[in-house]
């Protein structure tokens, strides 16, 4: 596997700590042991996250083709956006960003806090736009990109979760190389590492990362777009274009790519009571927020698959934290009573 030839620009701390989750384990039993990957603690830029790491390997193209903006989309509270904003400040940049209304749910104020808040103070130029979920290309995004080649600028396209950019995986390949690293150190192997899935790059660059070691099917993505089918085909498609990429040997099968649709609804964006049970036990036990979009919803699943027992005993899996917190103070009602 060859990553190595791919120019990255760094704008992590370096690697993401792993740390153990141990009253969770015990709370669940003591048979498995849960450790979560921090993500979420990535960078110093706007909180960092996974897009971070993804955009590493996607600015030295923004830098070696001369752009001035990078235009992003996502909805009103996109991760992705975010930290697109926070790169674009960091780097000079102006930034514009598509924020389309894939959410079925309107705190008070779910377009003015959190992520979308952090973008308007960072600089970027916000665009509401009334279009649902949809993870593809789309043409509120083209027409964005169009809009900043007619004022004279050069626009660099950043579509969804960097998942659909010919090297929106590689980040992840870096993922799972830096945990076999992590691995060494601490003396053992993950058998599962338990992800979000929604736009598809994050899961499918681990998939490539961990097939040269055999454990791509270990690689568990937890669906949160509540339309499986389409992100399931996005992943596929972007685990073996990235696989073509760093040529890995050996190929991937469909079976490579395992995601897990029963954590998904109601509906992309919002969350089920189990939903909210994982997202309090875990803060309550651990400290550790996760929110209702995204890793809500991978909390949820990897606790009801310790509890219904499907790891083996003597387990150690790893949680992929992604970094979705931003997004909580847009869901402050139903947090009202803790
Ligand atoms: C859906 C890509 C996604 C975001 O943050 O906009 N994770």
């Amino acid at each position: 596997m060859n990553l190595q030839r791919f120019p990255r620009y760094p704008l992590t701390f370096g690697p993401s700590p792993i740390a153990p989750l141990k009253r969770l384990s015990k709370h669940l039993g003591g048979k498995v042991e849960l450790y979560a990957k921090r993500e979420d603690c990535n960078s110093g830029l706007a909180f960092g996250g996974n897009k971070t790491r993804k955009l590493e390997y996607l600015i030295p193209q923004a830098l070696e083709q001369g752009c001035d903006t990078l235009v992003s989309i996502g909805g009103i509270q996109s991760n992705q956006t975010r930290q697109v904003a926070a790169v674009a400040a960091h780097l000079g940049m102006q930034c514009v960003l598509v924020q389309e209304d894939w959410v079925n749910y309107s705190d008070a104020v779910y377009d003015r806090v959190g992520n979308i808040e952090m973008s308007r103070i960072m600089g970027a130029e916000v665009r509401l736009d009334e279009a649902g979920f949809d993870i593809g290309i789309r043409p509120s995004w083209e027409q964005a990109l169009e809009d900043v080649r007619k004022r004279g600028g050069k626009p660099f396209p950043i579509p969804a979760g960097c998942s659909e950019h010919p090297y929106g995986g590689l980040g992840f390949v870096g993922f799972a190389e830096e945990v076999r690293q992590q691995e060494q150190e601490l003396g053992f192997k993950f058998d599962y590492i338990v992800v979000c899935s929604v736009t598809g790059s994050t899961q499918a660059g681990m998939v490539v990362g961990f097939a040269a070691d055999g454990r791509a099917r270990r690689v568990i993505g937890i669906d949160a777009s509540a339309k499986p089918e389409r992100t399931r085909e996005q992943i596929l498609r972007i685990t073996r274009h990235t696989a073509e990429l760093v040529e890995l040997e050996g190929g991937i099968a469909d079976e490579d790519v395992v995601l897990d649709t029963r954590y998904g609804g109601p509906e992309y964006g919002l969350p089920s009571e189990g939903t909210l049970e994982a997202i309090r036990l875990c803060a309550r036990l651990e400290g550790v927020l996760t929110d209702p979009v995204y890793e809500g919803k991978s909390m949820q699943g990897m606790i009801d698959m310790v509890r219904n027992g499907e790891f083996p005993e003597g387990s150690r899996v790893l949680y992929a934290h992604l970094g979705g917190v931003p997004a909580l103070n847009a869901y402050s009602y139903l947090f009202r009573n803790g």
